[in-house]
């Protein structure tokens, strides 16, 4: 009988869309970080810890690697910056559909000082003769200790991608309490809710212009009360958002409701407000109000 224990960092990147955040709620097994059919729909580091016998593993998941455009992009090319500083393992995921070689490229450009493992996610997309070929072709690049297909949507071939993580892992003590899910506040939590209904309720480019911020939460007895801020860039964005007749924040508001009470377990009274902010994206002042 051993007493080792193992503990490590392990970090997700790839391109926008290519299922980082699905693949860190179906290992958790928590909903801890929003998903969306739109490209750039992380904008922060969200970790989620899982502890197990013998280990525990701090995962966490990034923005989407892209050429920054605006400041608030660069934030978030800089999120994804000190996560690959502080991996012990880094988790390389692509979209099994997406061109191998374009993957490839970007991955070799982050200069990884540490082991990584490639996924080949969506698999549940791909005929599986055409699965074998690409998983060959990986395998080829050289640089993984591990190749790995899976569905991060359909929760396959996360065991055979947690057993080649924990091969990899250093010796340590776990870093959190056995109880611990992820370091990330209620609050947090709560706007990225109402952000994740946006970015699946509006079109084009509002879900890029808006950024939400909590500004009141209080545990009452029957319930919680939270306010929320939704903040554009234009006050056509705002009246899009708001609606005719105050229809489209009032099914944001629905939803955005019913996906909070699910994860705090309580009933919540919810109250958003739209405000306009020019450029915000680009104002250091904003984005650092807003938790860039
Ligand atoms: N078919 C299929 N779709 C998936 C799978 N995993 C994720 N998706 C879908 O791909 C889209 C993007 O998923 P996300 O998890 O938000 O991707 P991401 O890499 O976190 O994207 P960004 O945060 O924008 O960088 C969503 O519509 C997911 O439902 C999968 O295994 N199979
Ligand atoms: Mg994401």
């Amino acid at each position: 009988m051993s007493n080792m224990h193992k503990a490590g960092f392990v970090n997700i990147f790839g391109k926008p869309n290519a299922g980082k955040s699905t693949l860190l709620n179906a290992i958790i097994g928590e909903k801890l970080a929003i998903i969306s059919p739109k490209v750039q729909t992380t904008r922060h580091r969200i970790t989620g810890v899982l502890t197990e016998p013998g280990y525990q593993i701090v995962f966490s998941d990034t923005p989407g690697i892209i050429d920054p455009k605006y400041k608030l992009h660069e934030k978030m090319m800089s999120v994804v910056k000190s996560a690959l500083e502080d991996a012990d393992v880094a988790l390389l995921i692509m979209d099994a559909k997406d061109s191998l070689q374009e993957n490839l490229e970007l991955f070799d450009s982050l200069k990884l000082k540490v082991p990584c493992i490639l996924i080949l996610n969506k698999m549940d997309n791909v005929e599986a003769a055409d699965m074998a070929e690409l998983l060959e072709k990986a395998k080829a690049w050289g640089k993984a200790k591990a190749v790995v297909p899976i569905s991060a949507r359909q929760q396959k071939g996360i065991k055979d991608l947690l057993a080649a993580i924990v091969a990899m892992l250093p010796e340590a003590n776990p870093f959190y309490p056995d109880d611990t899910l992820t370091d990330k506040s209620t609050r947090f939590f709560v706007a990225e809710m109402i952000r994740e209904k946006i970015f699946q309720l509006f079109e084009e480019e509002i879900p890029y212009h808006t950024t939400v911020i909590v500004t009141q939460y209080q545990e009452k007895e029957t319930l919680t009360k939270i306010t929320a801020e939704i903040i554009v860039t234009r006050e056509s964005q705002k009246a899009i958002i708001l609606g005719e007749r105050g229809k489209s924040i009032r099914e944001l508001g629905t939803q955005a409701r019913q996906e909070i009470e699910k994860f705090i377990e309580r009933k919540v009274f919810l109250e958003l407000f739209v405000k306009v902010r020019g450029k915000w994206r680009d104002n250091d002042l904003f984005l650092k109000e807003y938790g860039y």
